[in-house]
């Protein structure tokens, strides 16, 4: 089979296909060629006939259809895949193609992954009900930090930083991407010192406090630490999905160790951020979701990372938009927030949303607990409809941070 035999413009998918939308720039030869390439490499063909093709595996052919400009689809019949087994369905549909000669750029832009194909993997176990059930919030955004700096800390004072962010107002305190057990600050020590100071801390505000930490490491290590938290009362772990790996972040959801998953996306950007080549944060989303992540960072459009508010809104409906009655997943917005930037993100995703910020709290003037304050104060006045300015008048802390830092 040629490239173009995979293309068939006017088909009609079935249910239980797999629908990917793809962008693709050709590189000497038609889109349609370009396409049908696509379809070939990524089910059952290669770049010449095969003498040992049969018959019967004709009927496992991806399909391409619904050519509109650059843009094309590509339906594929669910027998290609096996349930249950992400790096199998990613390593057809988002696989070798992206490396084609003759693509000068190819970007995977959806995914419509079929009932049978979502409902063999776990899902969230949470989601934004679990969640909320467990910190006993109802209905207003999270705020959460990230222990600042970002390594380095020892752990006596990484345990006392997210002390004083919790009394600050913080719900959520989580290690940041890059912390796991080194020398400086072992993963264990600080998970027992930091949630003795949880404990503490619950106990004078009577409000319940979340410390994500991060389990990331080799998938078997990751799985003991996971269950240390577990074995220590702590209810969240959070992992670096993309470094870890779609495989060892299925490894995690199965154990199913009653832990809120906390999806930290680190190197995203080197495969999302080039809006003709790679795949979008959107199509990565409802991975995540399928497999059973309960919160991923979802960009801020407003911070200082390089998303666009449409990109945002995307990855928003990736997360909680319908999906067989999949769980939602709880969007996280986090990188250069600060609590003049709260009633934006509010109007961008609505109150199911956890804030997080690092220096917007720990670089506030009065410290950490007047940061979290801050933010909270900025949440409360959005949340009531009174501008941050008219409300910063009776609330030090926010006139601090406005003062500090520029809308
Ligand atoms: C934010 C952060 C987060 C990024 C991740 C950082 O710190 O801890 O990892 O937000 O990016 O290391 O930069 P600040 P994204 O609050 O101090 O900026 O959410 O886009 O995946
Ligand atoms: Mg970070």
């Amino acid at each position: 089979m040629r490239y173009i035999d995979f293309v068939e413009p006017e088909y009609k998918p079935a249910t239980s296909d797999l629908i990917c939308s793809f962008y693709v720039e050709p590189e000497g030869i038609s889109l349609e060629e370009a396409a049908g390439g696509v379809a070939a490499e990524s089910s059952i063909g290669t770049w010449t006939e095969l003498g040992t093709m049969k018959e019967y595996v004709n009927r496992l052919q991806a399909k391409v259809f619904n050519i509109k400009g650059n843009n094309f689809k590509i339906a594929y019949p669910i027998e290609l895949f096996e349930e249950s087994n992400m790096p199998n369905i990613l390593s057809s549909i988002a696989g070798n193609i992206f490396g084609l000669k003759a693509l000068q750029n190819l970007r995977l832009n959806n995914i419509e992954i079929p009932e049978k194909l979502v409902r063999s993997f776990k899902g969230p176990a949470y989601g934004i009900d679990g969640i909320r059930r467990i910190l006993r919030i109802t209905k207003r955004p999270l705020v959460g930090t990230i222990i600042k700096p970002k390594l380095g800390l020892n752990v006596e004072d990484h345990a006392e930083v997210a002390y004083q962010a919790w009394i600050g107002g913080c719900d959520l305190v989580k290690d940041d991407e890059n912390l796991a057990s080194q020398n400086f600050n072992k993963f264990e020590e600080r998970l027992l010192r930091t949630l003795k100071k949880r404990e503490l801390e619950e106990k004078e505000t009577g409000e319940r406090k979340m410390y994500m930490v991060n389990v990331t490491a080799e998938t078997v290590e990751m799985l003991r630490r996971a269950k240390i938290v577990r074995e220590n009362g702590g209810e969240y772990a959070m992992v670096d999905v993309l470094t870890c790996g779609f495989s060892s972040v299925q490894t995690l959801r199965d154990a199913d160790l009653q832990l809120v998953l906390h999806a930290h996306r680190a190197g995203h950007a080197a495969i999302t951020k080039n809006q003709k080549h790679g795949i979008s944060m959107g199509v990565l989303a409802k991975v995540l979701r399928i497999i059973g992540v309960d919160q991923l960072h979802a960009g801020t459009a407003v911070g200082k990372m390089g998303e666009t508010e449409k990109e945002v809104t995307e990855n928003i409906s990736a997360l909680m938009g319908e999906m067989y009655g999949l769980k939602k997943v709880l969007p996280v917005a986090s990188g250069g927030l600060h609590p003049g930037l709260v009633p934006r993100l509010i109007q961008i995703f609505g109150n199911d949303l956890a804030i997080q910020a690092g220096g917007g709290i720990h670089g506030h003037k009065q410290g950490t607990v007047e940061g979290a304050k801050a933010m909270r104060q900025a949440l409360d006045a959005t949340l009531e409809g009174v501008t941050l300015e008219e409300y910063a008048v009776n609330h030090e802390a926010l006139r601090f941070a406005l003062e500090t830092w520029s809308q």
